[in-house]
């Protein structure tokens, strides 16, 4: 790491250097806090230009100290030094300034960036709020609607953005150390703008803090820390400068040891782990340039829609004409939804649209790099769209399968260069949800696998790799949520009471209005083809369900009642007829306990996961759950739950000992 002054005439350079992306370590404070000296005892100096080298401005306090105790100098005093240095300082910023970063950057008194720079404040997807002046100094740049936006959603604004609404003071084109330079220079040769600290902020528009306040509360879906920023920002724009800078060190403080702070820093690191597993470290990944996908039902057309927004050129190949014309109307669908929102131009959608190639011809696969397969969940349909693809396609050619529940070796068989085949198993949609399972079979070739990390980060996608079993590691300990489900309704629970569980808990559904709105039938065609396999699968209380024609919403009833055309669940006496029989009375369970059962029943299966040897590290489980099954982030994910919980606790939300893999995985 280094801190380094350079001087171009009167302007002094300050180049920070600390890979990889400039996080304010203690060294690094300690580097800036000794150039404000210096600076200022040089007579030469009028003015100092501070740039990052590398990839990016600061991008934040070392997120890796934040389990440590604070250590001098502090971010606030640095911030405030730079702020009330002789000489005014200006922040020349590329890549991302976030958090602390933006902070240091708020304490300078002029700040210029690229076009491609991104500036904000996302303290709270950690579970904290800023911690040196971030919800203090912003509000005085750009008011309180913008500062709140930005401090409650932790989402940056793209430079021009900054410009408009007052966060920078010029975006610079061409070399950005030169353009600081002359900016500097220029900017001596007028009256200096106060301190940030110094100037007052515009108040905010009349009802604007309750109304925020109501919004953020239901945006953040249990997360502390939004409201938290908000009445940081709050007391910002109505205190004094002083008093809110206290109040928001106090805030951040508090945060900082906080479950929801633990829960989120053990997601942050969990999701940079993933999409670069040790194994593939030295693992050249096989270009991808052109792609197909085979079949455009549900998941056909996501993972199209997938590819496109990547820019990868798609032939999605179907079964007959009528067929192809289906799968491009579905793709079709997509893309006039995400214009209707505003997601996308008119233009942008035709183009993402004129990247696909809708054709019957296998033929036109003979030069593609990549194949999805996404056909009906049947062995005997997907083996022969392999035999096809294994006949024409080039035998360096990716070839992928996006089956949920087979086993991707029975798929395979006979297929030739099996080294090329790969699971990739993507949730709907496909082209919304970030998960995606990449599932090696024993004959994948390390490139291979890497490929498949490699399309999936450029697909914005959050890749873990699973082992083979029923379900991989996601639908697997969905299975034992629901069965675990279930066994709370035999004992009497309400099928209400759990789903509230649930929501309460911090899911968008519980388990069984997920179901309606998925349709119970899915689960239960798996079930009978397994019973039709002679595994023996034991009976669900959906298969009666199912049986008695209750498929969920679609078919105006599942585990709830629906109204016609409405969407709201009511508990249904019909359901409660036809369970009856099904259900010993147990003695009672409140909302907590009920989700404290089914969390430690995932992180039971999820630790079973682990000892098979089907996922590679619980943190994966952990990001399979937040990205394909919405468990709440702030949570840190089942099995970061159940650690936390321990071997009492989790004794305690079993009603049992928890299973000897899972007490092993505590007790590491
Ligand atoms: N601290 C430590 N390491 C960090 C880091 C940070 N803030 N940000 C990233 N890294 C590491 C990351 O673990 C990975 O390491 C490598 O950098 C590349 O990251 C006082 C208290 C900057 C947009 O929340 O958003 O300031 O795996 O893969 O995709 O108020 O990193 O290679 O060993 O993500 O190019 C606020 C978090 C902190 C920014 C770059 N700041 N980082 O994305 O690279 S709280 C943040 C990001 C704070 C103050 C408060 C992104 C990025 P490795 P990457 P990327
Ligand atoms: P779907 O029925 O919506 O679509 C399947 C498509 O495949 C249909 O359009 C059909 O015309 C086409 N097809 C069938 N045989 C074909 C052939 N020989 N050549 C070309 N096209 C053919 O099914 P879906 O929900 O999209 O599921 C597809 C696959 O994705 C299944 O393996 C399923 O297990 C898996 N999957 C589904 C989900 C989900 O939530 N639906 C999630 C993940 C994975």
């Amino acid at each position: 790491m280094t801190v380094s002054i350079a001087r171009e005439g009167t302007i002094a350079v300050v180049t920070i250097d600390n890979p990889p992306v400039n996080a304010l370590s203690q060294a690094l404070r300690q580097g800036l806090w000794d150039a404000v000296g210096a600076l200022d005892a040089d007579p030469d100096i009028r003015a100092v230009v501070l740039i990052c080298a590398g990839r990016t401005f600061i991008a934040g306090a070392d997120v890796s100290e934040f389990g440590k105790p604070p250590m001098e100098p502090h971010l606030p005093d640095l911030v405030a030094r730079i702020e009330t240095a002789a000489k005014p300082w200006i922040a020349a910023i590329h890549g991302s300034a976030l958090g602390g970063g933006l902070e240091v950057a708020l304490g300078c008194r002029f700040r210029v960036a690229v076009p491609s720079a991104a500036l904000g404040l996302p303290e709270v997807t950690l579970g904290i709020v800023p911690g040196a002046g971030g919800t203090v100094r912003t509000p005085r740049l750009v008011g309180a609607v913008e500062a709140a936006a930005m401090a409650t959603s932790g989402k940056p604004v793209k430079a021009a953005r900054a410009l408009a609404i007052g966060l920078i003071d010029q975006i610079i084109d061409g070399d950005l150390r030169a353009g600081a330079v002359a900016f500097a220079e220029a900017a001596l040769n007028a009256p200096l703008p106060a301190p940030v600290c110094a100037r007052d902020p515009a108040p905010a528009p009349e009802g604007f803090w309750a109304a925020q306040e109501a919004a953020v509360a239901k945006a953040a879906k249990g997360a502390v820390a939004p409201l938290r920023a908000l009445d940081c920002v709050k007391r910002a724009v109505t205190g004094d400068f002083t008093a809110a800078m206290a109040f928001e060190r106090e805030t951040f403080l508090d945060l900082r040891g906080s479950d929801q702070a633990a829960a989120l820093r053990h997601v942050f690191f969990a999701e940079r782990a993933a999409p670069r597993p040790s194994t593939l470290k030295d693992v050249t990944a096989r270009p991808i340039a052109t792609t197909a996908v085979i079949g455009g039902g549900t998941m056909g057309a996501g993972i199209a829609a997938a590819l496109r927004d990547a820019g990868l050129p798609v032939v999605l190949i179907e079964r007959d004409d009528t067929a192809v014309a289906r799968g491009l109307a579905n793709l079709g669908a997509i893309y006039d939804g995400a214009v209707k929102r505003g997601r996308l131009s008119e233009a942008q959608a035709a183009d993402r649209m004129a990247g696909v190639t809708g054709t019957t011809d296998y033929a036109a696969l003979a030069d593609v790099d990549l194949v999805i397969e996404a056909v009906f969940e049947e062995i005997g349909v997907k083996r022969a769209v392999f035999a096809e693809l294994g006949r024409l396609c080039r035998p360096d050619a990716i070839l992928a399968t996006n089956t949920s529940y087979l086993d991707p070796r029975a798929i395979a068989e006979g297929l030739p260069h099996p080294d090329r085949f790969i699971g990739l198993h993507f949730f709907s949609p496909a082209n919304v949800m970030k998960l995606l399972e990449i599932v090696p079979t024993a004959d994948t070739a390390p490139q291979v696998l890497a490929s498949g990390f490699a399309l999936a980060r450029s697909l914005g996608k959050m890749p873990v790799q699973a082992g083979i079993c029923d379900g991989f590691i996601g639908n697997r300990i969905l299975k034992r949520y629901r069965a675990a489900a279930e066994a709370l309704v035999r004992e009497g629970i309400a099928i209400a009471e759990v789903d509230a569980a649930m929501r309460g808990f911090g899911l968008a559904m519980g388990p069984f209005e997920a179901q309606d709105l998925g349709g119970l039938d899915i689960a239960f065609l798996q079930r009978e083809g397994a019973r039709a396999r002679g595994e023996d699968v034991p009976e669900m209380l959906g298969d009666i369900l199912v049986r008695a024609g209750r498929k969920g919403q679609k078919t105006g009833g599942g585990w709830y009642d629906y109204a016609p055309g409405d969407r709201k669940p009511v508990p249904s006496d019909t359901v409660a007829g036809l369970l009856a029989a099904q259900i010993t009375p147990g003695a009672g369970m409140d909302r907590a306990a009920i989700a404290a059962r089914l969390v430690a029943e995932m992180a039971e299966e999820g630790a079973a996961i682990l000892a098979e040897g089907i996922a590679q590290k619980s943190s994966d489980i952990d990001l399979v759950k937040i990205h394909g099954y919405g468990f709440p982030r702030w949570r840190g994910g089942p099995m970061f739950h159940a650690i936390r919980r321990g071997i009492d606790g989790l004794t305690q939300d079993l009603g049992r000992a928890p299973a000897p893999a899972l007490a092993a995985l505590i007790q590491r």
